[in-house]
């Protein structure tokens, strides 16, 4: 229908107008889904140190419909501060803020658009070996002629990577992304290969590989995962083998999870993960909120009255970057992805700890020194200079 009142359109009136209307129509499709706002608001404007603040942030889309499924991320005084959430099916997203500092506090939100739900995944052949070489390849039918070709690859250790028999390149991190972008003209319409030598040094070992492929119908996206195949020898034909004959891989696991995604912050399916953490100062992208201001009063704690009894909490300060990771963890804790020697995050945790009655707290590091026999024999983590500085 309206393919016929275009042709009408384009019969009877100039053709200037005409490609001038399908233009500004074009363009007010590109803008529909384009993130427009983000409102923020508390449930108080003031609270004693340590309590908690409300905080409901609203993300609207510029033609008025409810922004789902963005990732929104609180500030205090510009930097990062509480459990990081997604908005729902209404745009909104709710966050239960503890304030530790006495003083004015500045909240605001930071709303991203949210990535993919599926995601690449980190594939391998069998087992990972040190001083391992493995082969593994794909193919995927193109149904129409390709105008433009990325692929983005990361490796544990390293990867050689072929597209329909022609050699890319090397993707030699597994802490960022190495990107192969004008690789069209290598692309046919039908079936296509992309193969893979994947080299292992040792511990560890992973490819991940995402290839985007744009025609005149759309971008379609090519991720490694269990569909493809996988070698311990050159297979016949390498780079370009036959994949209904090799064994499939090996999943190691998904982009976003693991000890791969704790330092790769270049991912393009994945939320920037330092953007998570708490502390970081607020980045120069997404959509930012209005502020919201609260007043954080000083308060004292009565002395306790004597008791036989005291009450003990064990403590776990290994959350720094150099040993437990967020990644692997099944929740978000209040304050957000902390580190345990961050100075906010000590302070609200001792808060809880005198509202809740602790008397004494029983830190627990013992990981670092189990199974050693004398204290000389400490591993490098105890040493961290996190633990020393702070
Ligand atoms: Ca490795």
């Amino acid at each position: 229908m309206k393919c016929e009142a275009l042709l009408r359109l384009m019969r009877t009136c100039d053709l200037f107008l005409a490609v001038f209307l399908v233009s500004l129509w074009s363009f007010c499709l590109s803008r529909v889904g384009f993130a427009e706002t983000v409102v923020i608001g508390a449930d108080a404007d003031a609270l004693p140190m340590g309590h908690s603040v409300a905080l409901e942030a609203t993300v609207t889309l510029d033609n008025g419909a409810p922004g789902v499924g963005y990732v929104a991320l609180p500030y205090a005084n510009v930097r990062r501060w509480g459990s990081h959430e997604t908005t729902d099916g209404r745009g909104k997203a709710t966050f239960l803020l503890p304030l530790p500092n006495p003083g004015p506090v500045r909240l605001q939100v930071l709303a991203f658009p949210a990535k993919d739900s599926a995601v690449s995944e980190w594939i391998w052949v069998g087992p990972p070996k040190d001083n391992q070489t493995v082969y593994m390849a794909t193919q995927f039918s193109v149904d129409d002629t390709v105008r433009k070709t990325t692929l983005f690859a990361v490796s544990d250790d390293r990867s050689e990577v072929f597209l329909n028999g022609h050699r890319l390149g090397d993707a030699n991190s597994w802490q960022k992304t190495t990107v192969f972008a004008g690789i069209e003209g290598l692309m046919s319409k039908g079936v296509n290969t992309l193969a893979v030598i994947g080299s292992n040094s040792s511990g560890p070992a992973g490819f991940l590989s995402r290839l985007e492929v744009e025609t005149a119908k759309g971008v379609s996206v090519f991720r490694s995962n269990g569909s493809w195949k996988g070698w311990t020898e050159a297979p016949p034909a390498w780079p370009t083998p036959k994949c209904d004959e090799g064994s499939a891989v090996t999943v190691v696991g998904r982009a976003d999870q693991g000890v791969w995604a704790a330092t790769m912050s270049d991912w393009p399916e994945m939320q920037h993960f330092s953007d998570l953490l708490v502390g970081t100062v607020m980045p120069d992208r997404g959509i930012k909120s209005n502020t919201v201001s609260i007043k954080v009063s000083y308060r004292t704690f009565p002395t306790p009255e004597p008791s036989d009894r005291l009450v003990c909490i064990q403590w776990e300060p290994w959350f720094t970057p150099s040993n437990a990771y967020w990644q692997t963890a099944e929740a978000v804790p209040v304050v957000g992805y902390y580190d345990s020697y961050n100075r906010d995050v000590l302070r609200q945790h001792i808060l809880w700890f005198m509202d809740l009655g602790i008397d004494f707290i029983m830190p627990d590091w013992s990981n670092h020194i189990w199974g050693k026999q004398h204290w000389d024999e400490r591993p490098d983590s105890t040493n961290d200079s996190n633990l020393q500085s702070k």
